[in-house]
Parts: C-alpha cells; sequence; structure tokens
C-alpha cells in the first residue's frame, strides 16, 4: 500500500541516520517564498532578466574580476554587456577556478541546465538560451529550485516599472509586490523633484504637508501595488531616534502608515553605500550597525511587524537578542556579503539556539531568475546541516522527533513564518484591504 505524503502515518527518527534522511528528504521538497529578490515578473519586460549575459554581470562577481585581472573599471564599463560576459567567463571560469560563491553559483547553474561548466567560450550557453522563452523558462528554473513565490522589489519612482503598475496588466501570480522606499527616506534631496512631477505637494523642508503628502504618495502606491511589506535599506550608521530627514520620514510617515495599514516594515542595516563608486553597483561596502536603533524602534510601535536583516556579521548575536526581547521583530535572510554556506550555516545554527523557528533563515537577493537555481540549492543544503545539527542534539537530550514535527518546522521555516507574518491571504484579497485603507486617514499621528 503506498500513502501520500497526506496519508503517510507519522514516523519516529530514533535514530541519526533516520533523522538526518528525513531532515534531507523534507528540506529538498519543501517549497520556498523567497521573500526578497530584485526579480520581476515577466509583465515587466526588459526589467525581468535572465541568461548568460546576465548572469554573468552579476555585480557580485564585476566586483571579483577587478580582482583578478588588470582590466581598467573604465575600459570594463565601455564594453557592451555580452563582451563583458565574456571577459569575466574567460577570467573566472577559464583562466581561474570558480571557487568563490558567486562563481560556483554559475558552475550550479550551468549545471543544472544541462550546460558545460568547463567550455572555453560562452557560444554553448548562447545558444542554449537562444531556445528559450521568458514564461518557459522562468517554470523550469521555479521547477528546478522549488520555490513557490517570489517577493520583489518594487520602487514606484522608477519610471519603467511604474508604467507596468499604472498600465493595471496582471502580474503573475508567484511575484508579489514589496514598497521599496530608500530613494524617499535616504535620499530626499533628489527623491522630492521626482515626487513633485508625480503631482505631491512635497518640498524640501519635511515640513507637515510634506509629511501628509509622502503618506498620500505611500498610501497611493500601497493601493497599486498590494506590497507584501514595504522595504529600506539603511546605512550602518543607522540611529532610532536621531534629528535627520530619514528619522522624521520614518516616524512622521513610514510608520504611521505601515500601522494604519497593517503592513510590516522590513529594515536591512548594515551597509556602506558607494565604498567605491568607479565599481557601481558593485561598490558597496558594510559596516558593523547599532542594533539598539532596531530595538528603539520595535519598542517605540509594539503594534507595528517589523522585520530586519543585518548585513555585518558581527551584528547577527545582538540581533537575535533583540528578538528574543520583542515579538514585533522577525529576523530574516543572510543577506548579500552574507549570503555564503559557511556564514549561512552558521547564522541559522545561532538563530534556532536563540529563537527556535521563529526566524526566516533566508531569501535569495537574486537578481538574474537563473540564480534562484544555486542560491536556493546551497541554502537549503547548509540550512538542513544546521537543523541536523539541533535535531540531533535534542535526540542525544533525549527526546525523538517525528516526520511531522520535521515537516511542520521547515514549511515554517521556508514560508510560514513569513505568510503569517505578512497576512498574505489577507493582505492580498482587496475586500479586506479596503477595510483597512478606511482605517488610515492621512495626517494622524502614531
Ligand atoms: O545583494 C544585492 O544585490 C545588493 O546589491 C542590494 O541590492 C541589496 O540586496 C539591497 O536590497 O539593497
Ligand atoms: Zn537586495
Amino acid at each position: 500500500m503506498s500513502f501520500t505524503h497526506e496519508t503517510r502515518p507519522d514516523e519516529y527518527l530514533r535514530d541519526e541516520n533516520t533523522l538526518c534522511a528525513c531532515i534531507d528528504e523534507v528540506v529538498e521538497r519543501s517549497p520556498i517564498f523567497d521573500v526578497h529578490t530584485h526579480l520581476f515578473a515577466p509583465q515587466f519586460g526588459d526589467l525581468n532578466l535572465w541568461g548568460i549575459d546576465e548572469l554573468l554581470t552579476y555585480h557580485y562577481l564585476v566586483a571579483e574580476l577587478f580582482r583578478s585581472c588588470e582590466v581598467s573599471v573604465e575600459a570594463f564599463w565601455k564594453m557592451d554587456k555580452p563582451h563583458q560576459a565574456d571577459l569575466i567567463w574567460q577570467k573566472l571560469f577559464v583562466e581561474n577556478t570558480p571557487l568563490s560563491e558567486a562563481a560556483s553559483g554559475v558552475v550550479a547553474v550551468l549545471s543544472a541546465l544541462g550546460l558545460n561548466p568547463r567550455a572555453r567560450s560562452l557560444a554553448e550557453a548562447r545558444a542554449y538560451y537562444e531556445t528559450q522563452s521568458p514564461y518557459s523558462f522562468l517554470n523550469k528554473v521555479l521547477e528546478i529550485s522549488n520555490v513557490s513565490d517570489v517577493a520583489m522589489t518594487n520602487d514606484p519612482l522608477d519610471d519603467r516599472e511604474r508604467q507596468v503598475w499604472e498600465s493595471g496588466e496582471p502580474i503573475d501570480n508567484r511575484f508579489h509586490a514589496v514598497l521599496r522606499i530608500d530613494p524617499v527616506v535616504n535620499g530626499w534631496t533628489e527623491a522630492f523633484p521626482k515626487l513633485q512631477s508625480m503631482g505631491y505637494k512635497v518640498s524640501q523642508q519635511i515640513d507637515g504637508q510634506t509629511v501628509s503628502e509622502v503618506r498620500r504618495y505611500l498610501e497611493d502606491w500601497i493601493q497599486k501595488m498590494r506590497p507584501l511589506y514595504l522595504a529600506c535599506s539603511l546605512d550602518s550608521s543607522f540611529a532610532f531616534p536621531e534629528a535627520s530627514d530619514r528619522e522624521r520620514l520614518i516616524e512622521q510617515a513610514v510608520m504611521p502608515t505601515v500601522r494604519d495599514h497593517d503592513i510590516p516594515f522590513a529594515l536591512m542595516v548594515g551597509v556602506q553605500r558607494q565604498v567605491n563608486p568607479a565599481l557601481r553597483s558593485a561598490g558597496d561596502g558594510v559596516g558593523r550597525a547599532d542594533v539598539q536603533a532596531i530595538a528603539n524602534l520595535c519598542r517605540a510601535y509594539p503594534d507595528a511587524r517589523l522585520m530586519a536583516t543585518m548585513l555585518s556579521r558581527e551584528n547577527q548575536h545582538e540581533l537575535c537578542v533583540a528578538a528574543r526581547k520583542f515579538r514585533n521583530l522577525l529576523p530574516f535572510g543572510c543577506w548579500w556579503f552574507l549570503n555564503n554556506p559557511s556564514i549561512i550555516e552558521e547564522i541559522t545554527h545561532e538563530r534556532i539556539e536563540m529563537l527556535g523557528t521563529g526566524f526566516v533563515p533566508q531569501h535569495s537577493d537574486a537578481r538574474v531568475v537563473d540564480q534562484l537555481i544555486y542560491k536556493w540549492r546551497h541554502s537549503r543544503r547548509v540550512i538542513g546541516q544546521a537543523l541536523k545539527k539541533s535535531y540531533l542534539s535534542l535526540l542525544e537530550d533525549g527526546r525523538v522527533a517525528t516526520r511531522r514535527e520535521v515537516e511542520a518546522d521547515v514549511s515554517k521555516l521556508f514560508s510560514g513564518n513569513f505568510r503569517e507574518w505578512t497576512c498574505l491571504d489577507v493582505i492580498q484579497a482587496p475586500l479586506s484591504y479596503e477595510v483597512k485603507r478606511s482605517k488610515s486617514q492621512v495626517g494622524d499621528s502614531r
């Protein structure tokens, strides 16, 4: 008699081998909700990046190129994308062994697609991609990586993106909007003329009218995009409270809006933007930040749901401690420079030890569809390792776990915690959305 997943009786995992085999299997077949990416649904046309040239010109690899050859940064930026990709392939994959995380990731993608990762040129890969179409390729990648849902990063101030939202074209429902507010919060001087051109009566000075108008902007785009959450990256100097435009905007516009709409606010803290501007998108760095700023926000807004990821490895333990103190804080992901297997395993284990399963272990940060394949293959593997360590120590301590428990825990980590945090089913239903919106009045103070 064969059992389906639902009808199979539960099973005690009494010894190390059975336990580890079960964790491997469950981790492998549990679908992922990828909570932070820079991917776009195919409806966004050219913003939907995929294919060998995009894969190889990923800014993580661009940064590595300049350490592996003498080409000048200026000469590189003058090349067109296929030539940049050829150069990166030659230097990082043909002349060197692709051992770094970003480089070995490309190898994993090529192998998964049946392409030769030792090829001397990109001819075979280019010929393969020529035969693919955006939709069927996307479907293939989502299937290989077992990713069910993808959160995008959406900026209404981007003209190309705004057009798609304004066209009202339905978006592939595996993709979910996330309203990114970096330009407003971090670059008000450049952002306010843009908001003015969109009809918002804002001024450079963050006065009462400007605050109301920023709230109107956020409300309009919450209506249009139905985002899962609002997100902002913050540099390592981020403090709360502080005397700054950034603080005024967060306190007077962002927090009242997320509270009224009952939408989480995700803080991504610890970047040092453009430490080497010549490298453009590859020129950002990392700095240790102050977790107190996040704790202060959690304390000031106990009814807001906050998510946080921090870029510095040194901040991870303090972030776990903050999450133990504030139930309105959900740590998520091993962000960017932390998205390396050795670090993901360490951080995941640390989080399990301090938070049980109350966190979101990883997001891919993929910019190119194909990257889902390697980013999730690598992350799944090490999240599985971290889980095995914890389950084995539980076994040693005298508690035998069951298969259902493993399934439930993995499901929380891979999608359930995030779905619950974002009230996914509620927030995406237009009716309840209207109800929430009616609570919201521009100009409310906290
Ligand atoms: O990881 C990245 O690709 C970075 O360039 C950033 O985009 C970062 O993830 C961010 O969202 O700001
Ligand atoms: Zn990102």
